[in-house]
């Protein structure tokens, strides 16, 4: 998979948190011409956020990890791809589509939800597919709530999502040799997407999305790897037929349409019994632990599966 590299950034480009917190204080001073070009992709609005289930019992990872070690293919194969390339990308305005199997087909401005009280926040354990973890204060909506606007029809099944593309502004997508063929497009199950823990992000940490972690909105679904939580969502489409999702068209063996977190089925090529601890040091490295049945949500999930094999679905 990983074809193309990009030249690797010098640690002064990542912006260092003091010069990101003293640029914050600068958009306050409504200084707009200045700001605009100062803020690049960390440019952040504060939300009007309370506290939702799940908010309170998990010890966030600190936010330069959150911010700083993603997987965003648009921007590039690097872990420090997304925060070094995605200073051009401008997600305001945005427009959320929901459409197809529905009886009231929905268009979200994305830039009047950041704005609404309706966002709620949930800490949730967060686990990659390639064996690492963080905790993750997010900022969201249900994404039934949205669905339920939408009022599905009874024959609707699955749920597909779509990415926007920008290669203008995102230089993976410009890149001939990512071997991903555009959007990066996902889907879940109706009932997966109903459930209540499944959240439509717009912001961590209490302020917006940084471009990196998918702004202006995102898909988390805690209880599968991380390659489920599509970024930058531009179209929520209902159907009857289970959507392609990308990882799945890439390598359909290593990754299932499923994709619940399952420490006792194994990557073909790693275990997934543990994971790395990002952000967490011991004198022997990265901390490791146990990787925990659909990643700690089994009470809350299990009932969706049962009967299924899980070693089939993946
Ligand atoms: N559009 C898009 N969404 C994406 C990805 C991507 O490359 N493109 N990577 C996925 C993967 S593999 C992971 S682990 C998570 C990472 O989210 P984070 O960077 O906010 O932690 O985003 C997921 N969503
Ligand atoms: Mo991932």
């Amino acid at each position: 998979m990983a074809i193309f590299r990009y030249p690797r950034p010098m640690p002064s480009d990542i912006t260092p948190k003091d010069v990101y917190l003293s640029r914050r204080e600068l958009l306050g001073t409504g200084a707009l011409g200045l700001t605009a070009a100062l803020a690049g992709s960390a440019r952040a609005e504060a939300l009007k956020t309370h506290p939702g289930p799940y908010s309170g019992r998990l010890t966030p990872t600190p936010e330069e990890f959150v911010t700083g070690y993603n997987n965003f293919y648009e921007f590039g194969m690097e872990k420090d791809d997304p925060v070094s390339h995605s200073s051009d990308f401008h997600p305001l305005p945005w427009t959320l589509e929901i459409g197809g199997m529905v009886k009231k087909p929905q268009r979200l401005d994305v830039g009047a939800l950041l704005k609404s009280s309706d966002i709620e926040e949930r800490i949730y354990r967060m686990r990659c597919v390639e064996a690492w973890s963080m905790v993750i204060p997010w900022d969201g909506i249900p994404l039934a709530k949205l669905l339920q606007a939408a009022e599905p029809d009874s024959a609707a099944k699955y749920v597909a999502f779509e990415s926007v593309v920008r290669p203008s502004e995102m230089p993976g997508q410009s890149s001939a040799f990512s071997g991903i063929s555009w959007p990066y497009v996902e889907g879940l199950r109706l009932d997966e997407a109903m459930n209540p823990l499944t959240l439509l992000a717009v912001g961590i940490y209490g302020e917006s999305l940084p471009n990196q972690n998918g702004a202006p909105i995102r898909l988390v679904v805690p209880w599968k790897y991380g390659f489920k939580g599509i970024k930058s969502i531009q179209r929520i489409r209902l159907t009857d037929k289970q959507p392609p999702t990308t990882w799945n068209r890439l390598a359909p063996e290593e990754y299932g349409f499923y994709a619940n977190v399952n420490p006792q089925v194994d990557h073909p090529r790693w275990s997934q019994a543990s994971e790395r601890v990002i952000g967490s040091k011991t004198l022997f490295g990265t901390k490791r632990q146990p990787t925990l049945m659909f990643n700690g949500y089994e009470e809350q999930v299990a009932d969706l599966y049962r009967g299924m094999n899980l070693h089939d679905n993946f």
